[in-house]
């Protein structure tokens, strides 16, 4: 019985609980320490007007310099784990192999022996979308040769850092990076190539994680013991029409299966239903051929089990209806999917963020279902409000998303394993520059020192671990007292 008197949930036995950053959103020392200089750094220099605030994270949250009392307000919370990503031009500033840089290694070096000594466990990202510039001159995502420059980069990091990492993760959220990064102008390096480009991106991006599976696998696992997954976000899918369970599944499959069907379904490739779907309005758009660009079957095989758990980003979720074919050109138009939301679903301050927390149940479950029963690790859930300490707001979405996860555990069976708030800190929010803030610690932007200071969220998730079990009001004594 997990349930316990006043609604309480306790989390399963070795369930891990954590936070999440990434490299270019908190490090800031964007030319110091050796480092190569990296698409982001490009990309917002190139053009600040992009940027809702203008900035960039040429500073950001300063961790660079701040690691330690990152870590030491990760050791406050009592967290099991940490995610952060590595920054590869930090480490390469060449980007290739050829150079690595010392002093760029030794510091996630000390973060992960700082981690370490507080029993943190280091959860490590090779790669949150900052690869070296030099890379993109050629191309970028668009250049297969990118799937042996970031296999050579890989190598280094197992090398050098895997002896002390059990928990790896090869990319964050292949969907956003192509869609954004390379169909639109949203995120670096803003190509702009419209679904051809997010198609070709995707797939370059796939075999790459492949690649980065099988050099862990073939050469360091036997020694290092750890594992390793993909990062993809799925974003949750309630049918407009109860009937229209079609829609919900395409959703799934253009979102989330694109990437999830190659790696973790018994028979590996694209998902059927976005090949033929794909196929068949490239037809109607004039072309010969379907934009989706065709996995060999030396490929299929080769990407098939190449993950060894299922990294979840989750944060929202869509309504959903099948629609006669869009005329639109943009990749997700080739689903035939309508997505719109309910108005009475509660804001946050990212207008695509509402609260919806049995859509995290319903992907959790959806999941599962489609390939049976994998380990899920939620890498990545959060809240963005434009300011304050008191974040009741935050508290109050954990609360109901973190609830709807643990009902997934117990009542339908889902092997969720771990879950990462994202983010331990306030930081560079993409686009939204520093206007969205997502973290459990305030970062004051205007202070040269970047003072953190705890949120009120950080005090809930402190007791929250602390206890193991997730108490459905914010009791302030108890709060106070594991303070
Ligand atoms: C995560 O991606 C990132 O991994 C993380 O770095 C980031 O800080 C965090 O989210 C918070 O944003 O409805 O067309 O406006 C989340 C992925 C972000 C993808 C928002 C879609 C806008 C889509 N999503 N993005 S739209």
């Amino acid at each position: 019985t997990y349930v316990f008197a006043n609604d309480t949930l306790y989390f399963p036995k070795d369930f891990l609980l954590g936070t999440a950053t990434a490299a270019y959103q908190i490090e800031g020392g964007w030319n110091e320490s050796g480092k190569g200089e990296s698409v982001w750094d490009w990309w917002t220099h190139e053009n600040p007007s992009l940027i809702r605030d203008g900035s960039n994270g040429d500073v950001a949250c300063d961790s660079l310099h701040k690691y330690k009392e990152d870590v030491q307000l990760l050791s406050d919370l009592g967290v099991d784990f940490y995610r952060f990503s590595i920054s590869w031009p930090r480490i390469l500033p060449t980007g290739y192999a050829n150079v690595i840089n010392q002093e760029g290694l030794n510091y996630y070096k000390n973060l992960i022996n700082e981690l370490l000594a507080k029993d943190i466990k280091p959860f490590v990202t090779l790669y949150h979308w900052d690869h070296p510039e030099i890379f993109e001159r050629m191309g970028g995502w668009t250049n297969e040769m990118m799937v042996e420059w970031i296999s050579d980069y890989a190598r280094v990091v197992f090398k050098e850092l895997g002896p002390k990492v059990k928990y790896f993760m090869s990319i964050n959220e292949p969907n956003v990076l192509c869609g954004e990064g390379y169909g639109e102008n949203v995120k670096a390096p803003g190509k702009n190539l419209g679904s051809p480009g997010v198609f070709l991106c995707m797939h370059n991006v796939l075999k790459a994680h492949a690649k980065i599976y099988h050099i862990y696998d073939k050469e360091f696992r036997k020694y290092q013991e750890g594992t390793i997954g993909i990062v993809l976000p799925c974003s949750g899918a309630l049918p407009k029409n109860p009937n229209d369970t079609a829609a919900v599944n395409m959703h799934f499959q253009f979102n989330c299966g694109w990437i999830a069907h190659a790696i973790f379904s018994k028979t590996g490739d694209y998902p059927e239903i976005m090949k033929t779907h794909v196929a068949d309005n490239s037809k109607l758009a004039g072309f010969s051929k379907s934009l989706l660009p065709e996995l060999s079957s030396e490929w299929v095989q080769y990407i098939k089990g190449t993950s060894d758990f299922f990294g979840l980003n989750h944060y929202t979720s869509k309504i959903v209806e099948t629609v006669p074919r869009m005329k639109g050109e943009g990749w997700y138009d080739f689903s035939g999917v309508k997505q719109s939301i309910d108005p009475s679903w509660p804001k946050s301050a990212s207008d695509w963020l509402r609260v919806v927390p049995d859509g995290f149940r319903e992907i959790i479950k959806k999941i599962s279902k489609e390939y049976d029963n994998p380990p899920i690790y939620v890498m990545e859930n959060g809240f963005s409000d434009k300011c304050c300490t008191f974040d009741h707001l935050r508290i109050s979405y954990l609360y109901s998303y973190i609830k709807a996860m643990l009902l997934a555990i117990y009542e339908d069976g889902c092997n969720v394993k771990a879950y990462a708030v994202w983010s331990l800190l306030d930081n560079f929010e993409w686009g939204a520059g520093y206007t969205e803030r997502f973290g459990l610690v305030n970062v004051n932007f205007t202070d040269s020192n970047r003072t953190r200071t705890p949120k009120w969220s950080t005090i809930w998730y402190k007791n929250i671990i602390a206890t193991r079990k997730l108490t459905s009001i914010f009791n302030l004594p108890t709060a106070i007292s594991v303070l």
